[in-house]
C-alpha cells in the first residue's frame, strides 16, 4: 500500500516534470531577409512579447537571409515541421493555397488602406484559416509595400517596352500569367538568384517593392525603376500545423495573440524602412520613372479571367471590391 503510495507520487512528480519539460520550446522561424529588415524584426518582436508572457517558456529564434533555404523549400519544410515558423510572401503561397491568390491580383487594391481593411477583417481571418488543410496555421499579414519593375537595359516607359523581355518572377501560376498579360517573359525563380541572373543577362528585368530592390542591392545591376506599383500582394507568417499541435490551448492563444500585435510595429517599421530604402537608391543614381499606370492596369483582363472563374473566388473579389 505505502510501495503503491510511493509509486504513484513519483509517477506524478516524473509526469509533472515531462509536461513542464515539454513545454518549453524554442520556435524556429525562418525568413530570406537579412537582419534588420522589418519582417525579420516584427518576428522577432512578436517573440519577445511572446517570451515575457510564458516568463521565457517558448521562444522564437529568427533565422534570417534565408539560411534555412529558399521559400518554396522552406514552406515545404515549415508544413512538416522541420521549420515551425515561416514569413514568406503570399505568391509562393498561391499553388499551395489558392484563396491567397486573390491578395496578389494585379491593380485589385486601391491603397495601402484598402489592403489593411481586407486582411485585418474577416476576409483575411478566411484567408488565414485556410491554411490549415496544407498542414499550416496562418498566423497574421504584414506589409510588403508596391511592387514595381526594374530593369538592367532598357527602362521601361510604357506598356510596350515590357514586351518580349524576361522577367524574373515568384514561383506562383499567377504571377507568370500576369507576365504573360503585361507583354513579358515570365522567368520563376527563388529570390536569391535575381541578383546573379540580372547580372548575367539571364533575365533583363524583375519587380519587387522599395525595401527588397535595395536590400537585395538588385538596384546595383538594374539601374531603372518604373513605378507601376501593380500589386500590393502583402506577406504571410506561418506555423506548422504540427508545431501548432504541440502547444497547449493557453500558448496556442499567446502565439496568435503576439502574431497579431507584431502587426502594428512591422506597419511602423515597415514604413519607415520604404522612405529609408528609396532614399537609399536615388542616392545611388538609380533612373525612377512614372508611368501612365491606366494603360498598365488595361492589360491585366485575362489575369482576372483565368483566376477569378470559381463563385468563391469571384464572391472573394466582390467583396474586396466593395470595402471603402
Ligand atoms: C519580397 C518578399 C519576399 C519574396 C521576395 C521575392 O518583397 O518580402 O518574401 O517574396 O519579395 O520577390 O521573391
Amino acid at each position: 500500500m505505502k510501495f503503491a503510495r510511493s509509486l504513484c507520487l513519483a509517477l506524478g512528480f516524473a509526469l509533472a516534470a515531462g509536461t513542464l519539460h515539454a513545454q518549453e520550446v524554442t520556435l524556429r522561424s525562418a525568413d530570406i531577409h537579412p537582419d534588420g529588415y522589418p519582417t525579420v524584426d516584427a518576428v522577432k518582436y512578436m517573440g519577445q512579447l511572446v517570451s515575457e508572457r510564458t516568463s521565457g517558456r517558448i521562444k522564437i529564434e529568427v533565422t534570417n537571409n534565408a539560411a534555412l533555404g529558399q521559400e518554396k523549400d522552406t514552406i515545404e519544410q515549415t508544413r512538416f515541421g522541420v521549420i515551425d515558423m515561416n514569413r514568406v510572401n503570399a505568391a509562393p503561397f498561391n499553388n499551395l493555397v489558392p484563396q491567397t491568390v486573390v491578395l496578389g491580383l494585379p491593380f485589385l487594391f486601391r491603397s495601402t488602406e484598402h489592403m489593411h481593411k481586407t486582411v485585418d477583417g474577416p476576409i483575411g481571418e478566411e484567408i488565414l484559416a485556410a491554411f490549415e488543410p496544407h498542414g499550416l496555421i496562418g498566423l497574421a499579414f504584414y506589409d510588403s509595400g508596391a511592387r514595381s519593375f526594374y530593369t538592367t537595359k532598357k527602362p521601361i516607359e510604357k506598356l510596350e517596352d515590357l514586351k518580349g523581355m524576361k522577367i524574373r518572377v515568384q514561383q506562383s501560376d499567377l504571377w507568370i500569367a500576369m507576365m504573360d498579360a503585361f507583354g513579358a517573359n515570365a522567368t520563376p525563380m527563388p529570390f536569391g538568384e535575381v541578383y546573379s541572373s540580372l547580372e548575367t543577362g539571364v533575365v533583363d528585368g524583375a519587380e519587387n517593392n522599395w525595401p527588397s530592390y535595395e536590400s537585395s542591392r538588385h538596384f546595383e545591376v538594374a539601374k531603372n525603376y518604373t513605378l507601376t506599383e501593380h500589386s500590393l500582394n502583402p506577406e504571410i507568417l506561418v506555423m506548422s500545423k504540427m508545431s501548432w499541435d504541440k502547444l497547449s490551448p493557453d500558448d496556442q492563444k499567446i502565439v496568435k495573440e503576439a502574431a497579431k500585435e507584431s502587426v502594428g510595429k512591422m506597419r511602423e517599421l515597415w514604413q519607415a524602412r520604404e522612405k529609408a530604402s528609396e532614399e537609399t537608391v536615388r542616392a545611388a543614381g538609380v533612373n525612377v520613372i512614372t508611368v501612365d499606370k491606366a494603360a498598365f492596369a488595361d492589360a491585366m483582363k485575362p489575369v482576372y479571367d483565368k483566376f477569378v472563374t470559381d463563385p468563391q473566388m469571384k464572391d472573394l473579389l466582390e467583396r474586396i471590391r466593395a470595402i471603402n
